[in-house]
């Protein structure tokens, strides 16, 4: 990789980290059932340029929300699970990077779509087993009377986890059917 595109696969990082960012700010309209928008970009980005790209572009995400205040903050190995380790995790979707890539290439668009696929939901289930056990250790006490915090976080985390992975599997398929340039750069 030359020099030059590795700054190209930086200032994209930026980028797709910023947009996620934006799409953190629409409302937690359904409380903390509300599916993760900005994990859509990241995703994307991820299988775009690979698995260290797609961790430091989720990692900038993570640490954004310190930086804007987007934090919700109950002890410090709270907010280190879910805000890095949590994050983080969604840059997993760029092990699948090549194998999406390679079938693009070779016009096997239902081998790319799977894939794709199985990128996307590796990084979503990673991120929200990590908001799971959070769930359990810390966001216990606001679970409905007589309800068990395994349950509480179970069935908060694994709708907000599953809307968000139906969310980021629409957008993978969009983009694969009418834009599969978009995951082969040009520059690498
Ligand atoms: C049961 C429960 N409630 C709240 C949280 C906190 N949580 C959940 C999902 C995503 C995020 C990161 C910000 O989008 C947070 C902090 C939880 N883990 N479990």
């Amino acid at each position: 990789m030359s020099p030059k595109s590795n700054v190209t696969c930086l200032i994209e990082a930026a980028i797709f980290a910023a947009l996620a960012m934006v799409l953190s700010y629409i409302p937690d309209f359904a409380s903390w059932f509300t599916p993760s928008f900005g994990a859509i970009p990241i995703v994307l980005y991820a299988l775009r340029r690979g698995l260290k790209y797609g961790l430091l572009a989720s990692l900038i995400w993570g640490l954004l929300h310190f930086i804007l205040g987007k934090v919700y903050y109950l002890s410090l190995s709270q907010v280190l699970i879910e805000y890095i380790l949590a994050f983080v995790s969604m840059g997993l979707a760029g092990l699948f990077a090549n194998q999406v890539q390679a079938a693009i290439k070779q016009k096997k668009m239902k081998s790319a779509i799977s894939s794709a696929f199985q990128g996307a939901t590796l990084a979503v289930l990673v991120r929200y087993i990590w908001h799971y056990i959070a769930g359990v250790i810390f966001w216990g006490s606001y679970a409905p009377k007589g309800m068990s915090a395994f349950w509480y976080s179970f069935t908060v985390n694994g709708t907000a986890g599953l809307l968000t992975l139906i969310f980021v599997l629409i957008s993978v398929y969009i983009l694969l059917e009418t834009q599969s340039k978009f995951f082969i750069p040009s520059k690498r």
